[in-house]
């Protein structure tokens, strides 16, 4: 029985994979008819300002009572989950990133009772770098065993998941997916010229710049390509290793031909930009970017990190390289660069890719399958 659903939704708000994600997909939800209940501490940045039939934005207020040395967040957003649940009847509580969500959602069903079913997401750090943590391990495991479905964003991350914690009860693998109504191919011709002559490629990195992303690496992959193919790279996003990245751009030599654009909400006009994306991180449990890439008709090379090679196929859709292998890298990136046949046979393999396995239609469909098969309404 496939009736509309009441669904609340936690994720981090702010900028990052998981809160795109969770974010996108609440959207579709509340497109297909779902009522879908936002709970957080601030508006999912990609929400947006317009208003959306059927979404709902529920605020969390934390006390903060001199006697705190810190606010208990967590405790609020159990409560407001509880209360939310109580008040609109929901019928599950989706929860992305494990800590604290999925721990808040399982105190919310104790407060509301069983018939309030908790799906969790767990995205990869949440798992592959604070499950690592003896003080979050066991609260993590428990979290888990106590959803009523659990899910998965790669194959890989299911794996570090039952290895982490060892895990027995089954786990979802459901991968994540952009909107292709929102990322395809954009005619950047005119962007692109404020960047690099009409001979020069565009190199692109998007990220949070935390260590995990190796951006030391994407400049040693330029730094290569660039003696070899002209070209130009972009770097986009904010993060603490900013600071270091801009002194080794200036040991290399290269402020001429590195540019950084800082935040961006309009990520596809942005990749479109570029003729090839570098992902060269340490840790992926999918990596997001690959897709909003590839969707934009980009090719990926990077690592074959966690659940990256799940997503780029080698010598299709992009190159991966070992963690590490910068010159692996940009030996590829050289070829691909200097090959227009090749490029565009890339081209469409990633469009294709992104049309298929992580179309949006087919994710969405896997998630309302999962919430039927909680609720036992399949
Ligand atoms: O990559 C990050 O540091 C952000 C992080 C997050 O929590 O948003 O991203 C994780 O979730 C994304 C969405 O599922 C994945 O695409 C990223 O690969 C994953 N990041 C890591 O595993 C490091």
């Amino acid at each position: 029985m496939n009736d509309k659903l009441k669904i609340g939704i936690t994720c981090y708000p702010s900028l990052g994979g998981s809160g795109v994600v969770a974010t996108e997909l609440g959207k579709l939800l509340a497109e297909k008819g779902h009522e879908v209940h936002f709970i957080a501490n601030s508006i999912p940045f990609r929400l947006g300002g317009t208003f959306q039939k059927n979404i709902f934005y529920h605020e969390v207020e934390v006390n903060d009572y001199y006697v705190f040395r810190y606010p208990p967040y967590d405790l609020s957003l159990a409560t407001k989950m509880a209360q939310v649940a109580q008040m609109k009847n929901l019928d599950v509580l989706h929860v992305h990133y494990a800590v604290p969500h999925a721990v808040c959602a399982y105190l919310a069903k104790e407060m509301v009772g069983d018939h309030l079913k908790v799906v969790t997401t767990l995205h990869g750090t949440d798992i592959t770098v604070l499950a690592q943590d003896e003080s979050l391990k066991d609260l993590i495991r428990l979290a888990i065993n106590k959803s009523d479905a659990v899910t998965a964003v790669s194959k890989d991350l299911i794996r570090e998941t039952i290895d982490a914690l060892e895990i027995t009860r089954p786990i979802d693998l459901t991968y994540n997916f952009v909107d292709k109504r929102v990322y395809y191919p954009r005619d950047a011709a005119a962007l692109r010229r404020d960047f690099a002559q009409p001979h020069e490629k565009i190199m692109m990195h998007i990220s949070n710049f935390r260590p995990v992303k190796r951006v030391g690496d994407v400049l040693d992959i330029f730094d290569r390509v660039q003696q070899k193919v002209p070209a130009k790279l972009l770097f986009v996003g904010e993060g603490p290793d900013l600071p270091k990245i801009r002194c080794k751009i200036e040991s290399l030599g290269l402020q001429d031909k590195v540019f950084f654009l800082g935040k961006q909400d309009q990520i596809a006009e942005v990749i479109s930009m570029a003729d090839v994306l570098l992902l060269p991180s340490e840790k992926e449990s999918f990596g997001l970017v690959a897709l909003e890439a590839m969707a934009c008709g980009v090719p990926t090379i990077g690592s074959q990190a966690g659940g990256v090679p799940e997503l780029v196929v080698h010598g299709s859709t992009g190159y991966l390289a070992e963690i590490g292998n910068t010159e692996a890298m940009a030996d590829y990136a050289v070829e691909l660069l200097s090959d227009e046949a090749m490029a565009e046979r890339f081209r469409e393999a990633c469009l294709t890719r992104a049309r298929t396995v992580f179309c949006d239609e087919l994710i969405t469909r896997q998630y309302e399958e999962i919430y039927y098969r909680v609720l036992g309404r399949e």
